[in-house]
């Protein structure tokens, strides 16, 4: 075991990390612990016209996730005083092909950010390296609830063009690990720092909620924009219980940055 002490916003945490953690140092847990107790807010992406939106001080569960990611891959250490580089970073991170071109233009569902993050080379995937566990993707929730986005709702041809996503997406066949193959301590291919994208039972829909992981002790922990506790947190228990807790969550994928 080695220990790492990080600091973060009056809070320090010993945070120790089993040997397969160490190869990767975790520049991406040190960037997440600067966003502790940041609130929880829904829906700050929806604005129109669709534009690339940084608001370092209110974040959800994937705004959180691609706020660490920009900073960590353009080597800045406060959201707040961004530069361009990062604006580009999350631009990259949040859009198809980084272009800002509509609501349409949007990674909305995790799979699409995922291939998307891949492609560009910034994400690599984990689970399918160590995960022999697949699934055939079925997405159709957006379009099947456009009531449930402001800018689907009485606009059935941004709702088509969202079908036509979720039909270039479907039949993609994804690796992941279910839940129950997940223990307290974690398992030694996932790092601390690694992106956990949660995968859920709802019908359409791939992934439910994302974090990140931390190890703290001999276990395994989630970090994250909690819409419950309405903040960003580490949560007390193992990611094994945390998972546990909530039936709606399957299992995950879990991914890397490349640095
Ligand atoms: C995404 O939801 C939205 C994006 O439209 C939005 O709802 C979908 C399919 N996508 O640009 C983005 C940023 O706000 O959020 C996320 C949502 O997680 C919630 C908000 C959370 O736990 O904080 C991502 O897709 C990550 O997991 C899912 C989850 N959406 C649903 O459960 C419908």
């Amino acid at each position: 075991m080695k220990t790492i002490s990080l600091f973060c916003l009056g809070v320090c945490l010993t945070v120790a990390a089993p040997l397969a953690a160490q190869q990767h140092p975790s520049i991406v847990t040190a960037n997440a612990l600067k966003f502790l107790n940041t609130p929880y807010v829904a829906h700050t992406l929806e604005q129109e016209p669709e534009q690339l939106i940084i608001r370092c001080n209110e974040v959800d569960c994937i705004i959180l996730v691609e706020y660490v990611m920009a900073l960590t891959l353009s080597g800045e250490s406060d959201c707040r005083a961004h530069t361009a580089a990062f604006a580009d970073r999350l631009r990259q991170i949040r859009y198809r092909n980084g272009e800002v071109n509509g609501y349409a233009s949007r990674l909305h569902y995790v799979a699409e950010w995922i291939e998307n993050g891949v492609k560009a080379g910034f994400i690599e995937d984990i689970t399918a390296a160590h995960s022999p566990h697949t699934q055939t993707l079925r997405l159709n929730f957006m379009s099947t609830h456009p009531d449930s986005y402001r800018q689907l709702r009485n606009n059935p041809a941004e709702t088509a063009r969202m079908a036509e996503t979720e039909k270039r997406l479907s039949g993609q066949v994804i690796h992941w690990l279910p839940k129950e193959e997940l223990p307290d301590e974690g398992l030694s291919w996932i790092q601390d720092g690694d992106i956990l994208a949660l995968t859920t039972q709802a019908d359409g829909l791939d992934v439910s909620h994302m974090g990140i992981a931390v190890y703290i002790g001999d276990e395994l922990r989630l970090l994250h924009a909690s819409s419950q506790k309405e903040k960003v947190v580490i949560e007390d228990v193992p990611l094994r219980q945390t998972l546990a807790n909530n039936k709606g969550w399957t299992g995950m994928r879990v991914l890397r940055l490349i640095l």
